[in-house]
């Protein structure tokens, strides 16, 4: 299908409200121009965007989820999620403050943290605003249709075994994290120019999947991903993976910072009256790489619908495809073996129906925890975690 076709198969037709959602954040535009037209990438397609800018300043870039070909996202193809400017450091002069409930406070340079025992994890990030422009509706926030999230190999030192190094005093509850980044947040007002700040339960700071890492996928980070040094917290949404990190305080109280209260938190019902919580954990979600969005698949041939599916903390356990809105359910194939923390590739090949229309897929995911994706939107979740079902439409030719 040329060019032209694809805009069309995504704007127009009998199925309004999804299509028209996508047309107006200019989704299927984009994807069209991103995949060069639903074609193979080959000499005669435009060169491809590495990345659809979502924002130019503070730069926001989401990953082309229809490229998917692969466990690990390429660097240039990684989604990048940026609060504020980014700020340049110099390594030379780079220091990583270490302070608060500790015994032993201290500046580490970025020679002192390399010479500390590495370790290299494949872990997945996923902003918590990932699938926004789904929301109907529409919501403020970055419009993040389905790509703010991907994996990379990390490579850096354990938190866990920093702590160990300055000595955490008893009464430590929770690690503050800090970014070197700072700005004036407008909406919701913050106290004048902030820093990006979250932090993290000593418990979960301590754990193995939570690292401070100078590499993705084996080069230097760049800027836009934290350089020189960044917290990767496995298994949590991304905002808690704080970038350009330059001060760890370990406090001995709960941290009810701007990042877990005004922004990056949800409700929870206890006895039946909303709480304000931190985002923390993964949900469990999957989506559809192939087909996209408004695709046009030939009737009588085979098709291999796939995607990736993730769960935070917990591990994706079955992964089930419907053509036909959910109607009937059939179990997809789990693509090479499982990593902790990390997203799972999955395929089921579709005998497409011999006869024209459209067709509503969808993609449900469950883990090891036995949770499922709702069909619905839970409201108490805000604007994050969007895991609920997002039909890809198809036209079928015969
Ligand atoms: N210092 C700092 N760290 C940050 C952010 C930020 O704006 N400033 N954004 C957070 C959010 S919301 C996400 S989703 C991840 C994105 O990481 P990436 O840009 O490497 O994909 O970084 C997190 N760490
Ligand atoms: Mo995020």
């Amino acid at each position: 299908m040329d060019r032209r076709a694809f805009i069309r198969a995504g704007t127009v037709g009998p199925v309004v409200g999804w299509s028209a959602l996508a047309s107006r954040r200019g989704l299927a535009q984009e994807q069209a121009a991103a995949t060069g037209a639903g074609q193979p990438a080959g000499p005669a397609a435009e060169p491809a965007p590495a990345r659809i800018v979502r924002q130019e300043v503070p730069q926001n870039l989401e990953s082309p989820f229809h490229l998917l070909d692969g466990p690990i996202t390429p660097v240039e193809r990684f989604y990048v999620r940026n609060h504020f400017p980014v700020p340049r450091l110099d390594p030379a002069a780079y220091r990583l403050r270490i302070e608060g409930a500790v015994e032993r406070p201290c500046e580490l340079s970025l020679a002192e943290l390399r010479q500390l025992p590495a370790t290299t994890r494949t872990l997945t990030l996923e902003c918590a605003g990932n699938g926004r422009v789904f929301l109907n509706p529409p919501v403020r926030g970055v419009q993040w249709g389905l790509g703010a999230v991907s994996t990379a190999e990390w490579t850096g030192v354990p938190l866990g075994s920093v702590l160990e190094r300055v000595g955490v005093r008893p009464e430590a509850v929770a690690v503050v994290l800090e970014g070197a980044d700072r700005g004036v947040v407008a909406e919701p007002a913050s106290p004048g120019p902030i820093s990006y700040a979250r932090s993290l339960p000593l418990a979960k700071a301590r754990r193995p999947e939570v690292l401070l890492a100078y590499r993705m996928n084996g080069a230097d980070l760049l800027p836009a991903h934290g350089f020189p040094l960044r917290a990767v917290v496995g298994g949590w949404y991304g905002m808690a993976s704080v970038k350009w990190l330059v001060r760890i305080v370990v406090v001995d109280r709960p941290f009810a910072g701007f990042w877990e209260t005004f922004d990056y938190s949800e409700f929870r019902l206890r006895d039946g009256l909303p709480e304000m919580v931190p985002i923390t954990g993964g949900q469990v979600k999957s989506a559809i790489a192939r087909p996209v969005m408004g695709e046009v698949v030939r009737g009588g041939a085979e098709y291999r619908i796939y995607g990736a599916a993730w769960a935070g903390e917990h591990d994706v356990v079955r992964v089930e495809v419907s053509t036909d809105n959910g109607a009937s359910w059939h179990v997809a194939r789990l693509l090479g073996e499982r990593v902790p923390f990390a997203w799972r590739l999955w395929e089921w090949t579709w005998r497409v129906q011999r006869q024209a229309g459209e067709a509503r897929l969808l993609v449900r995911a469950t883990d090891s925890a036995n949770r499922t994706q709702p069909r619905d939107r839970d409201p108490n979740y805000r604007t994050y975690s969007i895991h609920h079902l997002i039909p890809t439409v198809v036209t079928i030719r015969v």
